[in-house]
């Protein structure tokens, strides 16, 4: 037993290595929880990020790290395995082919186990342990075995899908009973919720909604934001893709109504830059994925751009947070295409960066943000027509649209969501 009366529990510590020395990885999730860590001297559980590393607990920026050590096997069985390519195309409705494994189960069994002893460590008698996500959906479960003094909370972060999809994982009853350890389950939407409820009842569910740290998306200055511009050639429409680079996003969907918009001549004056963070490049979806998405991009800049002057600028790495907000601040249209998506938190990052109304959000219906920001210009990425008429109608945006996401961000921010699941809790 520990001395921790409140923790959290999450695949990732939020630090980063860098040369050697641990960063603040930047992300909603830490600023939304920082607070409450330290006030509640809280601690959080996770994985350092570096495979085979044994670390002490130690303090960063006020907050107590407690580090899980992951080796090869873990890794490969556990996140590259049954986390991303058995649970993560499940959830996600089947958008590629999920692989059942009986080895990548046992390894995901094993390493809940690891966070669930080690959650179990740091915790105070009657505790608040907060677990999240689809990577440990077992440790409410074994940790209630543990420390039935407890209370476990869990927030899924990717949407939860259909029963008949759900029944496919051979581990089905496996996972609910390992759910069934919490006191309560948070979801990103009704739907998801809905969905989990078709299969239990038992567990007491809500939804709510994540969102961002308005203080990490800063106002650009007019200087950058002109600057940026001038650098994609100054166009009459700038538009812009923020992703990490998953088959689930739909950045394939998005180039190909471009081209097609081009092709047709509704479209000359424009830039599209796509920013894309690299991930779980091992993963075979993962570099098919990519393959054709730089594909596409050259493609494109052959057939209509120019020397000197391409329709499509791409940057295949993650760009500093401080960045960020002069891309979002300079482009006129955002384009949020996930054919499925738990929340996506860009939408909402890009809705932040536009206080006084201007610029135009397209976005996925199948993404959980358009719940809440439905004032966007909605599409369907399965139908190529309706992501080209999305991006038409919002060649011509409405402000007032913008004005009532914007309004609707600023109350509903990371702390919000923090704060009433913990108070559901
Ligand atoms: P993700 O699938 O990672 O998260 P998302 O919600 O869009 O998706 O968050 C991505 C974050 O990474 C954003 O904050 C964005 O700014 C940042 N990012 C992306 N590309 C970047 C780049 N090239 N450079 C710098 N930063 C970049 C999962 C679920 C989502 C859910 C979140 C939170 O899949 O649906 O919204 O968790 O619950």
């Amino acid at each position: 037993m520990g001395d921790n009366a409140f923790v959290v529990v999450a695949n990732r510590l939020p630090v980063d290595r860098v040369g050697g020395r641990y960063e603040v990885s930047p992300g909603g999730l830490v600023a939304a929880l920082a607070p409450v860590l330290r006030s509640r001297e809280g601690c959080w559980v996770g994985w350092p990020g570096d495979v085979g590393v044994e670390l002490e607990p130690f303090m960063f920026n006020g907050i107590s790290l407690v580090p899980v050590a992951l080796d090869q096997e873990d890794f490969e069985g556990f996140y590259e395995g049954f986390s991303n390519s058995t649970l993560w195309p499940l959830y996600h409705d089947l958008i590629v082919t999920p692989e059942y494994k009986q080895e990548w189960w046992e390894r995901y069994v094993a390493v809940n186990e690891k966070f669930a002893r080690a959650a179990a460590g740091a915790a105070a008698h009657g505790a608040t342990v907060w677990v999240q996500d689809y990577q440990l959906q077992l440790v409410p479960g074994m940790l209630k075995a543990l420390r039935p003094d407890l209370t476990i909370g869990f927030f899924l972060h990717i949407p939860f899908p259909a029963p008949a999809l759900f029944q496919q994982l051979p581990w089905r009853n496996e996972v609910l009973e390992g759910l069934k350890g919490c006191d309560l389950i948070g979801f990103q939407r009704h739907a998801d919720e809905d969905n989990f409820r078709l299969l239990t009842t038992e567990i007491r569910t809500g939804t709510f909604p994540i969102s961002i740290d308005l203080g990490e998306i800063e106002a650009a200055p007019e200087a950058s934001i002109r600057n940026l511009r001038e650098r994609v050639g100054d166009p009459e429409h700038l538009l812009l893709g923020v992703d990490r680079l998953d088959y689930t996003k739909g950045i394939l969907q998005r180039l190909l109504a471009i081209e097609s918009l081009l092709e047709e001549g509704k479209l000359d004056d424009i830039a599209f830059i796509q920013l894309a963070t690299p991930s779980r490049e091992r993963i075979e979806h993962y570099r098919t994925t990519r393959r054709e998405v730089e594909e596409a991009i050259g493609r494109i800049n052959g057939r209509f751009g120019d020397v000197g002057r391409p329709v499509v600028h791409y940057v295949h790495r993650s760009i500093p947070r401080e960045q960020l907000g002069t891309y979002y601040a300079a482009a006129d249209i955002m384009l949020v295409t996930p054919f499925k998506d738990g929340m996506n938190l860009v939408a909402k990052e890009y809705v932040a960066a536009h206080p006084g109304g201007d610029g135009a959000l397209v976005l996925s219906e199948f993404a959980g943000a358009a719940v809440e920001l439905h004032q966007a210009y909605l599409c369907n990425p399965f139908d190529l027509e309706s992501v080209k008429d999305a991006i038409m109608a919002a060649t011509e945006p409405d402000p007032a649209r913008m004005r009532q996401m914007h309004d609707w961000v600023v109350e509903h921010d990371v702390a919000a969501w923090a704060r009433a699941f913990l108070e559901a809790l």
